[in-house]
């Protein structure tokens, strides 16, 4: 199971004050299948990148661009233009690899394909400081870009080879076929670079933007051409890997509590999927998306709600699996509500109920792993390690105190 590890780029327009993100991108830097083989400047990209869920996306924007946009305007060198950070994942945290101030290539073209605005206008507002006005549309359809390279590439290669079959793959449905090292001849395109071409397909599936843009290279030849043909195969291995918690909100404003029970999933590296559903307000998907949770493979479900939460007790009506609760803070009674209204259900429908907040969101995400843990022997192997580091964090206090 991939462990949440992964780099990324992300990128954002800015004109100093307003941030808007542009859709991730992870790109592969090897020339060669399986990662292997010498570094190049990009071999292709995919987007969205799976690595990079819903939460890390939201901390990218609150603990990396947002505070470097800012810093850089409090220090007096307001920056304009695309902001790009390489980033590390490490489970639930994030780290800066680098920073550039231009879009980068292969990560670019996926994200043009889903990009619906017009760039022109966006650019504008970034000089003009009214990117307010403005709001990024994106497709949600993914893109691949596979970069058709001259034979021998990083290294020594050839220039000037014709490129035939263009308009075939341009003609592919959600294909555009972008030009990197590429000139005239007279009528002809011919190769002027390593990095000849990045053939870039849009899809309803990551699996299906892969085969299209295959589809595409296939129609593409010239001389001694060559290109990866595991581009976004680690993207449909993590998009394979089965949810074992359903983390359900009853809505979206609840999430800055939720994000706590994430961030210790991701921890424990416990695959889980997270959405919106109310018993008050979609009545049918909610009854839905508790009935079919244990057919897919969850184990356990997180049902964080606030006011008079009733989510947690209808989720429990309608499966056996265990269900836990998090009465959240968002009412005028501070969760006291939503605490009475998860914890006291009716005999015969069980609802483990945690603090309110987010220190209950969090207990929520260790208990969660406790069940896991009593058939996952390396959840279990993870959590005695978690309760040791928890005590050395506790002693190292109580030492200061000597
Ligand atoms: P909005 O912010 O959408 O107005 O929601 C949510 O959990 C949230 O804390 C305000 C609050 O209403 C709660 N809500 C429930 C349920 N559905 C929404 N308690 C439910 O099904 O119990």
């Amino acid at each position: 199971m991939p462990d949440g590890r992964g780099s990324l780029v992300y990128h954002v327009l800015t004109d100093g004050k307003t941030v808007l993100p542009l859709p991730e991108s992870q790109d592969h830097k090897r020339a060669l299948d399986n990662d292997e083989g010498p570094n190049t400047g990009g071999m292709g990209a995919y987007s969205p990148a799976p690595v990079l869920d819903h939460m890390l996306r939201t901390k990218a924007m609150k603990e990396v661009m947002i505070p470097a946009v800012q810093g850089m305007a409090k220090e007096g060198t307001p920056f304009k233009g695309v902001l790009y950070a390489g980033l590390m994942v490490n489970k639930d945290k994030i780290k800066v690899l680098e920073f550039n101030t231009r879009l980068g290539d292969p990560e670019t073209q996926p994200i043009l394909m889903r990009l619906k605005n017009d760039l022109v206008p966006l650019m504008e507002a970034c000089c003009n400081g009214t990117l307010h006005q403005h709001a990024v549309e994106i497709d949600p359809r993914a893109a691949v870009c596979v970069v058709v390279s001259a034979g021998g590439y990083p290294g020594a290669y050839e220039k000037g080879h014709a490129i035939s079959g263009l308009d075939a793959a341009n003609e592919i449905k959600g294909t555009m076929v972008f030009h990197a090292g590429t000139a005239m001849d007279g009528d002809s395109v011919v190769t002027s670079g390593g990095r000849v071409l990045g053939v870039t397909s849009l899809g309803d599936t990551v699996q299906q933007a892969i085969d299209t843009a295959y589809a595409a290279c296939e129609k593409i030849s010239f001389t001694d051409h060559f290109y990866r043909k595991d581009i976004g195969a680690k993207a449909v291995k993590r998009l394979s890997i089965p949810p074992k918690v359903g983390v359900i909100m009853g809505s979206d404003s609840d999430f800055s509590v939720m994000e706590k029970a994430l961030a210790i999933l991701k921890q424990f590296d416990i695959p889980y999927y997270v959405t919106v559903a109310s018993a008050h307000r979609t009545p049918d998907q909610a009854a839905r998306l508790a009935s079919q949770a244990k057919e897919d493979g969850v184990q356990v479900l997180i049902c964080g709600a606030g006011h008079a939460a009733h989510l947690a007790g209808v989720i429990a009506a309608h499966t056996t699996l265990p269900v836990l609760g998090v009465p959240i803070d968002s009412s005028a009674l501070q969760g006291l509500d939503a605490l009475l209204a998860t914890v006291q259900m009716p005999p015969g429908i069980p609802v483990s109920t945690m603090a309110i907040g987010k220190s209950g969101a969090h207990n929520a995400g260790i208990f969660a792993a406790q069940i896991i843990g009593l058939s996952d022997p390396t959840v279990a192997k993870k959590l005695t390690a978690f309760k040791k580091d928890m005590a050395a964090k506790v002693q190292k206090k109580a030492a200061s105190f000597a």
